[in-house]
């Protein structure tokens, strides 16, 4: 499939920043006219200890450096104030950039010994990547979002099934509910209905095992319709296990280094899945940036769909 399906070189030899290409100030402009009442929906999930993530990933950490406790217990305040100078509070975060919301860098994944737009593997050093880092997306993702629900639109279900390779098929039966359709520059945003069940799981292990996710056949599906980014309610995007003989997570190969497609994973796309259910209206701006972190192969954000 990566035979007939690339994009290499597309944009030049040089390109970071793949299918992002897709977004001009044109999808940009048209995109804020769908700014209509002012709704705002956050996607992203609480970045907290309990939370959905791939198995390997070690909750995030939040730790606070001076608190209210602190000057409770007689710590200086700084400067003079009417009454006795101010107080601080501080905090830190350890976190993996992958442990939420978030999108992969086109960094994050490959095969062979070359990553999207024949970037050697050796560029990706252990000071970060030299080349194809997150940051090079830093003002990119604005543009025309469009929600996907399938459950809703499939089976009128609150979720997919375990381990449901969505088809091409089925991603054509979604737009259709939506009464729209995809364009070059979307960012697609691809309900599976996973997320609240996360939250009902005794055991977190779970939610990975099995994950519905998109199937081989959505790639040509993606690249025909050039969309931007694609974004899901599951930890990676593709389902699992993977269909047929495949291994591992092979989508992450045919999109994030065949297309230069950049993934958004562990989205919540519940409020906004209800209230497009509700109006009808699955078009809308999203704006979801990545911190500007030098040499990063991903990112959290808190995505916004605006209607
Ligand atoms: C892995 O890196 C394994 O997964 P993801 O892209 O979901 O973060």
């Amino acid at each position: 499939m990566a035979d007939r399906l690339h994009n290499w070189g597309r944009w030049g030899s040089g390109d970071e920043i793949g299918t992002a290409n897709f977004i001009t100030p044109d999808t940009i402009a048209a995109a804020a006219t769908l700014v209509r009442r002012g709704a705002v929906f956050s996607c992203a999930i609480p970045f907290e200890a309990r939370g959905p993530r791939y198995p390997t990933r070690l909750p995030p950490q939040h730790l606070m450096k001076r608190s209210g406790a602190d000057y409770a217990a007689g710590h200086p305040t700084y400067g003079t104030m009417p009454d006795g100078g101010m107080k601080f509070a501080d905090d830190y975060l350890f976190a993996a950039l992958q442990c939420s919301t978030q999108w992969d860098a086109l960094s994050h994944a490959w095969y062979g010994d070359t990553l999207y737009n024949g970037v050697p593997e050796t560029e990706i050093r252990s000071t970060g990547a030299a080349r194809l880092g997150i940051e090079k997306l830093y003002q990119h993702f604005v543009g025309r979002g469009v929600l996907l629900d399938l459950p809703r639109a499939m089976n009128g279900g609150e979720r997919l099934a375990q381990g449901y390779a969505i088809s091409d098929a089925d991603l054509d039966i979604a737009v259709r509910a939506a009464r729209t359709e995809v364009r070059r520059g979307d960012i697609l945003l691809i309900r599976t209905g996973h997320v609240p069940w996360f939250y009902t799981l005794a055991d977190e292990r779970e939610f990975w095992k099995g994950a519905p996710g998109l199937g081989r056949s959505t790639v040509p599906w993606l690249h025909a319709r050039e969309v931007a980014a694609v974004a899901m309610d599951n930890v990676a995007i593709e389902v699992q296990p993977p269909e047929g003989a495949d291994q591992g997570l092979p989508l992450h190969g045919l999109l994030l280094r065949d297309l230069g497609l950049t993934l958004g994973e562990l989205f919540d796309l519940e409020a906004l899945a209800a209230d497009c259910a509700a109006d009808g209206v699955y078009e809308f701006l999203f704006v979801g940036q990545p911190l500007r972190i030098p040499g990063a192969v991903g990112s959290p954000i808190n995505p916004l769909a605006i209607k």
